[in-house]
């Protein structure tokens, strides 16, 4: 702890040169296990306004929302797209988080092969602290509807800040991550590949966000599946973070104090319907046709065939020779609330582009 603050100081000013962490695994999420260790939320989306019921564990499983392939041993997490859905009602889908907590001196791997698409659908692969806004959320991969890159972003209390992003990426709205300003739009950015999201992300198989969560900073990484560095390839039990080269989103601890704004985190996966980003008519009118609810999640559920993650494996890692896993359980599950207002970013991301 006693140079954290030099190292801090020197990688705002030296991006990469200081990145020389070598990391080991500590656990791995993936086969036929994947499910063990995640709570499914088990209510109605009363987070973010969506149209959309995240069921339990029991009917995830019995109406095969939350399951392992037997042919792929890839775990699926997807919106019901076989319900007939009356006016009025919601449609199935899922929200898990993990017990156990992250804790700061960590990287978390998600390796997919395809993530939710289509009009209505809002995925995220992202994290949260269970006191949220206190201790931080991150969002490695989200976006909505038919947009075709991921957005990446995070949500604090007051006080931390976005100081360098990432050249070739797009500040999205704001580089203020404050909760309270912008209507907790948070300070985000946009991966410029085209196979960072959507059906080009199927096309290209997919590919594996990193993110590190470390004291000198939070930093994403996407790679579609023809550039996976070879250190994370396969199975590595251990791995350098200089062989991964420039992250596609950084935000270092000279803007934003890590250990001060970001608690251990909660991994979590869920797929919500329209509310308050993915359904404001405004950014909904700008990918897709018609009226959100009435056109989309009522009726037969065909607008949902594309509305899956298919996740090879979600691993962590802690700094060698430290294990950075608190051991949780199922307490807090509803206490925060991920998105108070994304829309408003979003009305400005359009802007912005
Ligand atoms: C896509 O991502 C790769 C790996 O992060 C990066 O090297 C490349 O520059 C990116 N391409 C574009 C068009 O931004
Ligand atoms: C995969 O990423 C590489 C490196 O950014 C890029 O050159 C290539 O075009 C991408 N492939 C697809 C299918 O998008
Ligand atoms: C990956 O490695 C971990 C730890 O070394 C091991 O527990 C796990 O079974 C391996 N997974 C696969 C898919 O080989
Ligand atoms: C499902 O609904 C869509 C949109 O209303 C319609 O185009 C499609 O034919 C329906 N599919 C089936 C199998 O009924
Ligand atoms: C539902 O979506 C899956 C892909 O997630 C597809 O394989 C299946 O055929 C779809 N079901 C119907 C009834 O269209
Ligand atoms: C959401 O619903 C659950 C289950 O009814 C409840 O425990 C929780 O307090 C609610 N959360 C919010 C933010 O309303
Ligand atoms: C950088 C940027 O565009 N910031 C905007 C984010 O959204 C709020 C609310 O609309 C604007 O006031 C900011 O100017």
């Amino acid at each position: 702890m006693r140079s954290s603050s030099s190292i801090a100081l020197l990688s705002v000013l030296l991006p990469g040169i200081l990145a020389v962490t070598t990391y080991d695994m500590v656990k791995e999420y993936s086969g036929s296990t994947f499910f063990d260790g995640w709570d499914f939320y088990g209510s109605f989306d009363n987070l973010t306004n969506g149209d959309a019921i995240f069921v339990t564990s029991s009917v995830a499983s019995s109406s095969k929302l939350a399951y392992v392939d037997s042919t792929t041993n890839r775990a699926i997490i997807k919106v019901d797209n076989t319900s007939t859905v009356a006016f009025s009602d919601k449609r199935n889908t899922v929200r898990i988080s993990s017990q156990d907590e992250v804790g700061v001196g960590s990287v978390w791997i998600a390796d997919m092969y395809h993530v939710p698409f289509g009009c209505s659908v809002w995925p995220a692969f992202w994290s949260q602290a269970p006191d949220w806004p206190t201790g931080g959320e991150i969002d490695t991969f989200e976006h909505w509807n038919m947009e075709l890159h991921n957005q990446m972003t995070l949500h604090t209390d007051p006080g931390c800040n976005q100081v360098s992003a990432v050249q070739t990426s797009k500040v999205v709205n704001s580089t203020d991550c404050s909760n309270l300003d912008n209507s907790n739009a948070g300070c985000g950015v946009m991966d410029p590949n085209d196979s960072s999201y959507g059906a080009k992300f199927a096309a290209a198989q997919g590919g594996v966000f990193v993110t590190e969560f470390s004291e000198s900073g939070i930093s994403v990484w996407f790679f579609n599946r023809s550039s996976i560095p070879t250190s994370i390839s396969g199975n590595a039990s251990s791995f350098s973070i200089s062989d991964l080269g420039t992250p596609v989103a950084n935000w270092p601890t000279g803007g934003c104090a890590i250990d001060t704004f970001f608690k251990p985190q909660h991994l979590i996966f869920d797929i919500t319907l329209c509310g308050d980003a993915a359904g404001a008519t405004s950014v909904f009118a700008q990918t897709c046709s018609g009226i959100c609810y009435d056109n989309y999640v009522v009726g037969n559920g065909s607008a949902y065939n594309n509305a899956y993650f298919d996740v090879a494996s979600v691993r962590v890692y802690s700094v060698a020779g430290t294990n950075t896993i608190v051991k949780g359980s199922s307490a807090l599950l509803f206490r925060a609330s991920p998105w108070v207002a994304a829309a408003l970013s979003a009305v400005v991301m359009i802007l912005v582009l």
